[in-house]
């Protein structure tokens, strides 16, 4: 057998850089690249490899470089993974190298969203001594219970694969199954490599084939025969149907599939954060989102619904309105999903399969079907007076300070199809997701899996690496912006050109009026002073600027005070090459449509405030239309 001399490090770089994923013929690098932060942990093992490969890329085999991107925050560089992969419809994923103790723990939450957004990612968090020898080194935690507790435990949880490589002979196996759950779409999410320091560093003779060029095939498996005609059956019964399209269709690019599936039966089609743009929001069957944060319209239809059809659902709260958007009592699911765990929700008849394989042959089983006419033209009437509340919030004119629903507004009329944007938290993903006008599959990306403040900057790098010939708007609250504008170095540094909204509302818009609506009187959620008369934080506006502080880390900025002046510096940014913030305070008690919908986030249930008594009684009413979906 031939072997070659490597570190564990540099094989780990070897073998990445040889991984190629295909689906529908095509091939690409599975392992993009490499973010990181380097400290003791990591930067003499895997460090001292990503050196190697980037300086002798073809060194005598032929293999390529894992080109290194330095990130500011290691949170943030797994949400720049995420948006890459995201981006790439999971075909692509990147790596993540940090350093031992909090650089490795700062990718927790990062790993937690990838897994609940069901989105690749392969981090490779440093870890203590494997023999133990100079315990406990910096940063390691030390557990008298065992010592073979680290902080990197904490990874298990929030990762689809955990593995830790304790002696070389580990790596090769743990490398395999790492890229196995990376390309299935049923099982993909955070992949956790933890790699003990020392290990990192330490030299093994490993087999030449290891590092030979590995294609993985992203599969599309094919609805069962028996399950596709039980889930037609239900289907032909239905007279009143509604399609849920849920990121699953995005990622398995089955946009065309659903629109031919859409006009041969002329189901009403709904969607979700992530699904949205799945089918073109002016498409004769489209209703918009659903939930809580959906259209009138769709929400409507769903609590009708005899039939509701999940495509590549996982049925979040907010998709479900708390599991009070479907009030037909004889209501019945059928969740075509690639994941067994979500195809088996709500006691639906469950058809495990590819989105779009699983479409086209749903099309083909239901052959004849069609909704009839009345229910056509209810859809159409309920879509034309929508829209005409869409204009209305888009064009609101709200003086002195604009309100969020126009600036959305002239972001949507201003993009082109192929643009993107990118949101994650705050109040803006409820707008968008009932007001937002998608034409293209990838024009949406608003992180709501895990709805975490911080993605937006990051995530948009990942979104504009991943496909540089699209313009990238990021919208950014400033709540969300004080906790993590670390990524707008790293475009600065790589020329990646992000244009960042940053939207000012001075706190926290969207909790203050969750708190509101709870009776919670808005406490705690605005960024203001602390009032020495009262004691709380209702004193005078903070003099923070946050457009200045954009400016210092290298972005252009641009103020605008109006709506004419937003859309003017659009143009400016889009004309421009450089990343560029563009800085806008809106009214946060300017007025939004309704949903027509409910989200269930408990009241107390006793209270000497009456803003809390009403807003039980308030939440005991509503409470009363949730279903189990039995
Ligand atoms: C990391 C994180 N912490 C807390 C929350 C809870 N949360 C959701 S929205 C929000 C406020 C967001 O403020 P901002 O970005 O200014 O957006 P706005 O609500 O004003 O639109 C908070 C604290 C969260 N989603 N993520
Ligand atoms: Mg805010």
């Amino acid at each position: 057998m031939r072997t070659v001399r490597l570190t564990v490090a540099q094989a780990l770089v070897r073998f990445l850089a040889a991984q190629y994923s295909e689906r529908d013929g095509v091939r690409q690098r599975l392992i993009a690249g490499c973010f990181g932060i380097f400290g003791h942990g990591n930067v003499a093992g895997v460090g001292q490899a990503l050196l190697q490969a980037a300086l002798l890329p073809t060194a005598g085999t032929g293999e390529a470089d894992l080109r290194y991107y330095l990130a500011r925050n290691e949170q943030a560089m797994v949400h720049a993974s995420v948006g890459f992969a995201r981006m790439r419809n999971r075909l692509q994923a990147f790596a993540c190298t940090a350093s031992i103790g909090p650089g490795s723990t700062n990718m927790v939450t990062g790993a937690a969203l990838a897994t609940i957004n069901r989105i690749p990612v392969l981090l490779l968090p440093s870890d203590f001594f494997a023999t133990r020898a100079a315990s406990p080194v910096l940063q390691e935690l030390e557990d008298p219970r065992s010592y073979d507790v680290s902080v990197n435990d904490a990874f298990k949880p929030v990762s689809r694969f955990w593995d830790r490589i304790n002696r070389p002979e580990q790596l090769p196996s743990a490398l395999l199954a790492a890229m196995r759950v990376l390309t299935d779409p049923a099982e993909t999410g955070a992949v956790t490599l933890a790699l003990p320091q020392d290990v990192q560093a330490e030299a093994h003779d490993w087999p030449a084939e290891l590092f030979t060029e590995r294609t993985w095939y992203v599969p599309r498996p094919i609805p069962e025969p028996a399950a596709l005609a039980r889930a037609a059956a239900v289907l032909r019964s239905a007279r009143k149907p509604l399609l849920i399209a849920g990121g699953g269709v995005i990622y398995s690019e089955a946009s065309a599939a659903l629109l031919r599936f859409a006009a041969a039966t002329g189901i009403p089609v709904s969607d979700t954060q992530a699904g949205k743009g799945a089918l073109a929001w002016d498409h004769p069957c489209a209703v918009g989102g659903v939930g809580a944060t959906g259209s009138p319209v769709a929400n409507a239809l769903a609590r009708e619904a005899d039939v509701v059809l999940g495509v590549g659902t996982r049925y979040s709260d907010f998709t479900t309105a708390s599991r009070t958007a479907f009030q037909n009592p004889d209501v019945r699911f059928v969740n075509l999903n690639v994941a067994a765990f979500d195809a088996g929700k709500h006691a639906g008849v469950a058809l495990v399969a590819d989105a779009r394989a699983g479409l086209e042959a749903l099309t083909q089983a239901l052959g004849g079907y069609h909704v009839d006419d009345a229910y056509t033209a209810r859809v159409r009437t309920g879509n034309a007076s929508w829209q005409q509340v869409v204009d209305h919030a888009y064009h609101l004119g709200h003086q002195p300070l604009p309100a969020q629903t126009e600036i959305l507004g002239a972001l949507n009329e201003f993009m082109a199809a192929r643009d993107v944007v990118v949101q994650a938290a705050g109040s803006m993903p409820g707008d968008l997701q009932m007001l937002w006008r998608a034409r293209d599959p990838k024009q949406y990306h608003v992180e709501y899996g895990y709805s975490c403040m911080g993605y937006e900057i990051a995530g948009g790098l990942g979104a504009k690496l991943a496909d540089p010939d699209r313009e990238v708007f990021v919208l950014v609250g400033d709540g969300s912006y004080l906790m993590m504008a670390t990524e707008i170095v790293t475009a600065v540094s790589e020329r990646i050109k992000l244009t960042i909204i940053l939207v000012d509302n001075r706190g926290f818009g969207s909790i203050g009026s969750l708190s509101e609506s709870l009776g919670s009187q808005r406490f705690g959620t605005r960024y203001r002073y602390r009032d020495p008369a009262t004691g709380v934080l209702d004193g005078g506006v903070l003099p923070v600027d946050l457009a200045a502080n954009a400016a210092s880390l290298g972005a252009d900025v641009l103020r605008a005070r109006t709506v004419k002046e937003f859309t003017a510096a659009l143009e400016q940014a889009r004309a421009s090459d450089r990343t560029t913030v563009v800085y806008v305070e809106t009214d946060p008690l300017a007025p939004v449509p309704s949903s027509e919908s409910w989200w269930d986030v408990p009241v107390s249930e006793t209270s000497a405030l009456e803003s809390t008594q009403q807003a039980r009684a308030a939440y005991e009413a509503a409470k009363r239309g949730q279903r189990l979906y039995l």
